[in-house]
């Protein structure tokens, strides 16, 4: 199934969604290029007719593979777990494998349309990022820790993407 031409990620370097498809990416070792679409310069490259023509949703990710353009992150994970099994993202017990799309589906139907807005209210205009306290949620924390001690985590952190800028760089 996998064709020989490598993999091409639109993505931008501090985009959950895509570090999220750029660790699949990565626990999976599948070689791939970046193409990089800053959404806070010129107003936004994803919102040009160019990026237009990857995903009519003007949103990052998406990934050109296997002759095809995919978007949505999960969409793009779940086409990677079928087409390229091993080794599995998912585990093999349906219990354990449906706690994983519930925390899954949480995240990106939960959590990321309130990280969009802060993104479209507060970061475009004060161009920063928020520091929130983690103290109050130790499972997170370690659960965060335990993950950035992985290689597939290190190597797809923002901090270190080619379009990372230097002052951002780890
Ligand atoms: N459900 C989508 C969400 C995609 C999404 O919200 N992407 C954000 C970056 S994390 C984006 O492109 N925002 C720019 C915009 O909406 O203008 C996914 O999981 O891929």
């Amino acid at each position: 199934m996998a064709s020989a031409e490598k993999p091409l990620l639109f993505g931008y370097f501090r985009s959950s969604c895509t570090w999220r498809v750029r660790i699949a990416l990565a626990l999976k070792g599948i070689e791939y290029d970046q193409q990089p679409v800053n959404l806070i310069k010129d107003g936004g490259q994803q919102l040009t007719d160019d990026y237009k023509r990857v995903n009519p949703m003007l949103q990052v990710p998406a990934l050109r593979i296997d002759g095809v353009t995919l978007s949505q992150s999960l969409a793009i994970i779940e086409y990677l777990e079928e087409t390229r099994p091993s080794p599995a993202l998912l585990p093999r017990d349906p219990v354990q494998r449906a706690r994983c799309r519930i925390i899954s589906d949480h995240i990106t139907s939960g959590i990321q349309p309130l990280q969009n807005l802060s993104l479209h209210t507060l970061t475009r205009l004060l161009c920063g990022r928020f520091r929130v306290d983690m103290t109050p949620y130790p499972t997170i924390s370690r659960i965060n820790q335990s993950l950035m001690a992985l290689e597939a985590f290190q190597v797809s952190h923002p901090s270190r993407q080619p379009d990372t800028p230097p002052e951002l760089r780890a």
